[in-house]
């Protein structure tokens, strides 16, 4: 059981729904621990072949919990980084499942880094993206200095890096910093939907895909080919293409088993 986060598993789909409102969802060493059992179970678990990740309130996540960061005695800044945020972004990037964000409301800090970390992520119309480290003299964790340079380019990346800038969502999907910008009402039910038939896909195969993109970040083009070629073996193995094939002969709907 979690105190911090609320987690349901329906339909193939796992949703992690932080939980501290009062606090815009900011990250203490306790809700750090659930969201990493909670991930550390999606990935193991065969019933779970999709994730969607989102928060309670008007907040998505205000990022490091600035209390715990600044209390006398309180851990320091690398053993938050340790124990909180590096975990968590290896998971959401490792998880060989696809992780569907759901951002709600403000992201800011780490909280934004996060949602970029999620494979395809969606944005209430209402929510915004802020690097707010720079405010208090921070750099951007998180793989912030990682992913957001990959989807916007160094310009842009920097100018929201020095600036802090508030970006919106409807910005954000046309910068190609998430996936797609929708009505708040309807952001829940959207990504659930949109997890919901991921998780009817053919999940290994789709788990290489991502651990292939993963790779690609740093890869030359040889080696990308190289692992290309590894792990379409590997997926050429699987029930899952064995049935998509003899689906498409037969002219029928795959019923894929994500193994
Ligand atoms: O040790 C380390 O720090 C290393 C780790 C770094 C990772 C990081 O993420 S560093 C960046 C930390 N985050 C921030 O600096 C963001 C701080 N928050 C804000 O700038 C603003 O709250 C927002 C722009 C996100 C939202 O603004 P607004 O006006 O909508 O809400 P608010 O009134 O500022 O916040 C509402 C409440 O949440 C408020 O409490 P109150 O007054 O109702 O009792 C506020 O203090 C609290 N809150 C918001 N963010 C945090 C927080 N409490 C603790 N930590 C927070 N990060």
């Amino acid at each position: 059981t979690y105190e911090n986060i609320l987690f349901s598993v329906a339909d193939g789909v796992a949703t992690i729904t932080l939980n501290r409102v009062d606090v815009l969802n900011s990250f203490n060493f306790e809700m750090a621990d659930d969201v990493i059992n909670a991930l550390k179970h999606c990935q193991t678990s065969d019933e779970i072949r999709a994730i969607v990740f989102t928060a309670n309130g008007r907040g998505f996540c205000a990022g490091q919990d600035l209390e715990e960061a600044t209390r006398e005695g309180g851990p320091r800044i690398e053993e938050i980084v340790d124990h909180t945020y590096n975990p968590i972004i290896n998971l959401l990037r490792g998880i060989e499942k696809p992780i569907i964000g759901a951002v709600n409301g403000v992201a800011a800090g780490a909280g934004a880094n996060i949602a970029f970390a999620c494979d395809i992520t969606f944005a209430g119309k209402s929510a915004k993206f802020i690097q707010s480290f720079s405010n208090i003299g921070l750099v951007p964790d998180s793989g912030g200095t990682f992913t957001l340079p990959r989807l916007v380019g160094m310009q842009r990346a920097a100018a929201m890096m020095f600036m802090a800038d508030k970006v919106t969502a409807e910005e954000a999907e046309s910068l190609g910093m998430i996936y797609k910008a929708v009505d708040d009402a309807s952001l829940l039910e959207e990504a659930t939907k949109y997890a919901s038939i991921l998780a009817k896909r053919p999940t290994k195969g789709i788990g290489l895909t991502k651990r292939l993109l993963n790779q690609s970040f740093t890869n030359s083009m040889e080696e990308q080919l190289a692992a290309e070629r590894a792990l379409q073996a590997e997926a050429g193995q699987t029930y899952d293409h064995k049935e998509g094939i003899k689906a498409f002969f037969e002219k029928r709907k795959p019923e894929y088993k994500g193994c």
